[in-house]
């Protein structure tokens, strides 16, 4: 019958990389890319929006190592509000919290502050007028604990204080610092009033982090799940300077769903990413106004929408579908789920998706919010689909819900489960992108973009995959990269 003459899709396991003739070492491979039409990434990945995968500490780890977390919608929308604005604040070039010493104080009054307050120099500043006087440092001070202490600090203060202006940069900044031999620049506003301090530690800490994520402010970029009706939330989260908005939806293939994002996308000032989508009808019924789109619909580890409602489409599939239609349109494509190793995320760049999402890769690892926990003397975290009944009776699970649920009346779309503890983010991405940068080398590709364009599929068979695994040994030591099925 007609019904029978179906189409056959595609996920990671059916598929691998060709290899191909390369002059691309694997560390030379660069991983830039784009999530969405101005927000640009040195590293493709994404921590997924799950209340077990990314609130602040997840994301200031994940811009400072180049990729983007997008926090959770699980609270209400002041709670993401704070913890936009904690990220926004993080890695901040200028100390706004600034500890002053004031000229009444005696030498030895300021020196017992800054070593309570752990610094090492302070502004003198006039409490009146808000005006720098001064800056003492440890080495001005320490002369005179000998011989005066008791003497005003003013006496023993730097009168001739070298300050910056706000819109200073990292590199003028530590310019100022070295040409003057100096660790400190107070920055001041037009009448030489105290607005924030730049320390030399402060911008060499920065430099740490060469590849992070940073906005033209350069403060970390952040991303932010609403929900496809929360126009409010959407309003607060970019007025509290999320970057880039993810319509949170199962399916976003729906007119109600997409009338609402449109809305929303008016509204803000930050990009939005719509998603879920899995086929390329949904694809051109939003890329007329989306700034990128989200790929997956069932892949998830920890989700059952495939075996609960029948639903679904296989990710390479849905990733190549959507990205057909997308790629004409310039919008970014992000493939979201069921990424288990650095390969899967690779070969879903190589299927069109320009980063990649996932969630239970990095939901052991000490930056995921909750505890860790110990059974039969392993060490594991929790990990829940946000379609799951314990995420969904706690608030998040409306992407899920239908209007008139009540508690017990869920027809949850995902499981709650434990994923082994992994230790810190950096050495998770660290393997993921080695891995991915690996498969660029092996197809000769430099870029993102290049290895797009370069790829090409095997198909592969039962046979096949199980050769691909390690076969016929006892593995003896765990690999960084690789833990059996
Ligand atoms: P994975 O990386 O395979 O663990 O998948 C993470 C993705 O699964 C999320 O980014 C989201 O799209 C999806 N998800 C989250 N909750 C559920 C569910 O309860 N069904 N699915």
């Amino acid at each position: 019958s007609e019904k029978l003459r179906v189409p056959e899709a595609l996920t990671f396991d059916d598929v691998l990389l060709r290899p191909k003739e390369s002059r691309v070492e694997p560390d030379e491979a660069d991983t830039a890319t784009r999530v969405s039409k101005s927000v640009e990434l040195n590293v493709p990945v994404l921590t997924a929006a799950m209340d077990t995968v990314t609130e602040s500490d997840m994301a200031i780890a994940m811009a400072r190592q180049g990729g983007l977390g997008v926090l959770h919608r699980n609270m209400d929308a002041d709670e993401m509000a704070a913890e936009i604005e904690r990220v926004k604040r993080y890695d901040e070039l200028i100390i706004r919290d600034v500890v002053t010493a004031h000229p009444e104080q005696t030498v030895r009054e300021v020196d017992t502050m800054m070593d309570r307050k752990g610094v090492s120099g302070a502004p003198v500043v006039d409490d009146e007028t808000g005006e720098v006087l001064g800056i003492i440092s440890g080495t001005d001070i320490r002369p005179y604990l000998e011989v005066g202490e008791s003497d005003a600090v003013t006496e023993a203060m730097t009168d001739e204080v070298i300050t910056a202006s706000e819109d200073v940069t990292p590199r003028e900044a530590l310019e100022l610092m070295y040409d003057h031999k100096i660790e400190r620049v107070p920055i001041v506003d037009d009448e030489n009033r105290l607005v924030g301090l730049i320390t030399m530690r402060g911008v060499l800490k920065r430099r740490e982090y060469d590849d992070a994520a940073r906005d033209d402010g350069g403060h970390l970029r952040v991303g932010a799940a609403v929900g496809p009706f929360e126009v409010d939330r959407a309003e607060i989260a970019d007025e509290a300077g999320a970057d880039v908005l993810f319509i949170d939806c199962a399916h976003a293939h729906n007119a109600n769903v997409i009338d609402s994002a449109r809305e929303i996308k008016q509204t803000v000032e930050a990009d939005v990413v719509v998603g879920n989508i899995g086929t390329s009808e949904a694809a051109e019924a939003v890329v007329d106004f989306a700034d990128g789109v989200k790929v997956g619909i069932g892949p998830g580890s920890i989700c059952t929408t495939r075996v609960v409602t029948g639903a679904g489409m296989p990710q390479i599939t849905a990733v190549s579908q959507v990205a057909d239609v997308a790629s004409q349109h310039d919008v970014p494509v992000i493939a979201d789920g069921g990424i288990t190793y650095s390969g899967d995320a690779i070969k879903a760049i190589a299927a069109g998706a320009d980063a990649v999402m996932l969630g239970s890769y990095f939901a052991g690892t000490d930056e995921a919010p909750g505890r860790v926990i110990q059974m039969n003397g392993k060490k594991y975290k929790q990990y829940r689909g946000m379609g799951s009944v314990g995420a969904m009776s706690e608030g998040g699970g409306e992407r899920y819900l239908k209007e008139d649920d009540e508690d017990e009346d869920y027809v949850p779309e995902g499981v709650e489960a434990a994923t082994p503890y992994k230790g810190s983010l950096a050495s998770e991405l660290h393997q993921l992108v080695g891995g991915m940068q690996s498969g660029m080398g092996y197809v000769g590709a430099e870029t993102i973009p290049e290895f797009k364009e370069r790829s090409e599929f095997v198909r592969v068979s039962s046979a096949g995959h199980q050769e691909s695994h390690p076969h016929d040994v006892m593995i003896t030591d765990e690999a960084p990269n690789y833990s059996p099925d």
